[in-house]
């Protein structure tokens, strides 16, 4: 488990429990020492706290790895995945649980060797302090595997871990669907200071936005994900109207956002495709000045 911090911290709980051989890689050796210190990861679930002594290591560990789970954010993905890859046995696994698109295909890219497969989870964990996680909102993993319709052979062990899944043949469209709806809610969210909630007062730059994100959705023959997603984009204000979405969250908490994977990606899309989003850019623009402003990554 490359990543063990809120999400990674999730999964990597559940699946020690359940018995599943498992190693954390930590950045560097003083991140070790505090976690050797810590005695484990703790997981706050249902109102209980209990310490899982995961065995963990660096990543100039020598051991071969046959399946690494990737639950770093985007933008540092490629890179933790750089730091093991020696490691990596011939026909080795990686799981990748960004959010957004774009660090997936260019880890699928860099080793094709490895049978890469992408996730989208929409359970909710964050870090109280130090390697204490919380597990916040209950939600599903879609795994699938563009290159490859066969799931593969060890999904059952998700089963005894208790972790919600199901295996997706069109990942593509599971990701595009939640990075749609993530551009819709999360900037505006942004840039108004507000929950979710409040953007129902919103519905004329959310319909302009959701016009657009269907078309590029389109264009990108993702028509399943471009279906009704103006629905779905208010259905999601209503069900989480008192919350901020991730993105408020990042900007809050002064940590770097998943904007290029997610808005700049949307934008990226649609330049290759030839289509005019002055909505999306607009956005995107306004959004990263914001960032700039509050001395954040505007990438
Ligand atoms: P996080 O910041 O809590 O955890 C990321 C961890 O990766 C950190 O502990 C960091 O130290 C570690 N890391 C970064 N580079 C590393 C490296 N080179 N070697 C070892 N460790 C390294 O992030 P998160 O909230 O768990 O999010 C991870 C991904 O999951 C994001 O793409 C996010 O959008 C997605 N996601 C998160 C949630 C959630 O509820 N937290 C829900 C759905 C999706
Ligand atoms: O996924 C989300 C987020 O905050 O990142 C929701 C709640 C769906 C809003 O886009």
């Amino acid at each position: 488990m490359l990543g063990a911090g809120s999400l990674g911290g999730l999964w990597a709980t559940r699946l020690f429990r359940a018995g599943v051989p498992l190693h954390l890689i930590l950045r560097n050796p003083k991140r070790l020492a505090e976690y050797h210190a810590a005695g484990g990861l703790e997981l706050l679930e249902n109102g209980t706290s209990r310490l899982y002594p995961i065995p963990a290591e660096l990543p100039e560990a020598t051991t071969p790895i046959e399946r690494l789970l990737v639950a770093c954010k985007a933008y540092d993905a490629e890179a933790a995945v750089a730091e093991v890859a020696p490691r990596l046995t011939k026909h080795s696994e990686i799981l990748l649980l960004q959010n957004g698109l774009g660090s997936q295909q260019a880890i699928a890219a860099r080793w094709p060797e490895s049978r890469c497969i992408f996730i989208s989870s929409t359970e909710g964990a964050y870090r109280e302090v130090g390697f204490r996680i919380v597990h916040a909102g209950l939600g599903h993993n879609w795994l699938g595997d563009p290159g490859n319709r066969q799931p593969p052979p060890w999904l059952a062990e998700l089963n005894l871990a208790d972790i919600p899944y199901r295996w997706a043949e069109d990942i593509m469209g599971k990701l595009w669907r939640k990075l749609a709806i993530n551009c819709a809610i999360n900037p505006l969210s942004v840039l108004n200071d507000c929950h979710n909630g409040e953007l129902s007062n919103q519905p004329e730059p959310l319909h302009k936005l959701c016009c657009e994100l269907s078309e590029v959705l389109r264009a990108c023959d993702q028509m399943d994900a471009a279906d009704g997603l103006e629905a779905e984009v208010l259905r999601i204000i209503e069900a989480t109207a008192q919350n901020f979405s991730s993105m408020h969250q990042d900007v809050q908490n002064g940590r770097r956002t998943e904007v290029s994977f997610l808005l700049g990606q949307a934008c990226r899309a649609a330049r290759q495709h030839g289509l005019a989003t002055p909505e999306l850019c607009e956005l995107l623009d306004r959004l990263q000045a914001l960032l700039r402003r509050h001395g954040l990554p505007d990438d």
